[in-house]
């Protein structure tokens, strides 16, 4: 019975790096994309020794051949990553024991972007995704002031990485964008930055507002971004009753040649969410660190605030062993009350093995949790199973956005 509610519930995906048709060339999709994922680019350079640059001055098609024969064809594709490569194919219904590449591309060459969207949502048991939208991305700016027609199925999280991390260029950006603003962040700053996102939250119909902050980030700390946070973010938050995301932990470009997979991650201090929820009782916080040193602090750091959420098993610990220590845990200390998964999936096919892999282990904690009910004479009914499945996979999540603190 879990087994069928778990794979027939729909999901929201609450961060991807996903975007709608409208977004044209920035919604990647497609075989080669798939193979030349950031994450396989550094499973790649593990056992090649071609030099970076040679592998960055091929084509798209050229490096999906290089990590196709690398680690699929000399090696067996035992990691998450290539593991994930293979459940796409074989979801969509292509012959994976041919191991042909190219009669792969020939069955992609045959699909359009708008029914692709619709297979994969429906192969991964998709209702919506929340995409990952950064007005300072000068290709993806002019997209949202041209007001371009957006799937429904895609919402939008206004992403402020480089307001919170680099506020001496952020504010030149924001100068040239007509908005009176001084690195010194001063008042009149701080009210010009308010506009600035509440304008940008409005125009996106943004869910929440996301950062990705580094080991070392700390509140409070005597550094533009504490500021921001405090008076900017964090007071145009209430106002549109939405959360503040914090993603925690990732060390950018530890290793610059390898690009968008050159990030690494170290452990961070929780105690910096904790004293946001403390300080900021009428904000709600989502937050999701990348260090598995991290996770049992942050489980109980959730227990004594209730307007933190916490999600997902973040990019490295994405990975089934971690899936399961990490549901299993937060199950034990918080009950349903979590939000247990996101894809972080910048290739729309991708979501297919990350939802797959995914349902497969949040399902296997709560057939464990409720035998260990059931041990005790409590029996759950199948209309407790279908509101337990539905609060994991996206539930909560639209409850929070409503909550009012
Ligand atoms: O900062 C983030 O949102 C991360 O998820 C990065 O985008 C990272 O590159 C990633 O895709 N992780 O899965
Ligand atoms: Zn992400």
């Amino acid at each position: 019975m879990v087994d069928t509610i778990l794979n027939s519930s729909q999901i929201t995906d609450i961060h991807t790096h996903l975007f709608s048709p409208a977004f044209g060339e920035l919604l990647l999709w497609g075989i080669d994309e798939v193979l030349t994922y950031h994450y396989l680019v550094a499973e790649y350079f593990r056992v090649s020794d071609m030099p970076y640059e040679q592998f960055w001055a091929m084509t798209k098609q050229q490096q999906a051949d290089a990590i196709w024969q690398t680690l699929f064809i000399r090696q067996s594709p035992l990691s998450e990553a290539c593991r994930g490569v293979v459940t796409v194919l074989n979801s969509l219904g292509l012959d994976v024991s041919k191991r042909d590449l190219q009669e792969y591309r020939a069955w992609y060459a045959e699909q359009d972007v708008e029914s692709f969207v619709d297979t994969v949502f429906k192969v991964a048991g998709l209702k919506s995704v929340v995409m990952t939208n950064d007005p300072f991305d000068p290709t993806e700016r002019p997209v949202w002031e041209r007001n371009a027609a957006i799937d429904p199925r895609f919402h939008a999280a206004l992403r402020i990485d480089p307001l919170l991390n680099d506020w001496p260029n952020a504010c030149e950006k924001l100068k040239g964008w007509g908005y009176a603003a001084d690195a010194a962040l001063s008042e009149k700053t701080q009210k010009e930055v308010r506009r600035f996102l509440s304008g940008w939250i409005t125009r996106m119909k943004a869910l929440y507002m996301a950062v990705s902050l580094p080991p070392d980030f700390a509140f409070p700390e005597d550094l533009p971004r504490a500021k921001l946070i405090e008076h900017c973010v964090l007071p145009v938050a209430r106002e549109h009753n939405l959360p503040f995301a914090m993603m925690v932990g990732v060390k950018r470009q530890v290793n610059p040649t390898l690009k968008l997979a050159g990030d690494g991650v170290d452990k961070a201090d929780v105690g910096a969410l904790e004293r946001l929820c403390a300080q900021f009782p009428r904000n709600k916080f989502m937050a999701t660190f990348l260090s598995r040193e991290n996770q049992h602090t942050l489980s109980v750091t959730a227990r004594k605030f209730r307007n933190l959420m916490i999600f997902g098993c973040w990019w490295f610990l994405n990975d089934p062993s971690f899936i399961r220590e990490i549901t299993r845990m937060r199950m034990e200390l918080l009950g349903p009350s979590f939000i247990p998964q996101h894809s972080d999936a910048r290739v729309l096919d991708q979501v297919i093995y990350k939802w797959t892999h995914s349902r497969a282990l949040i399902k296997e904690v709560l057939i464990e949790k409720y035998g260990d009910l059931a041990a005790s004479g409590w029996q759950v009914t199948q209309e407790e199973i279908q509101r337990d499945a539905e609060m994991l996979l996206g539930g909560n999540f639209w409850d929070f956005l409503e909550r009012r603190l």
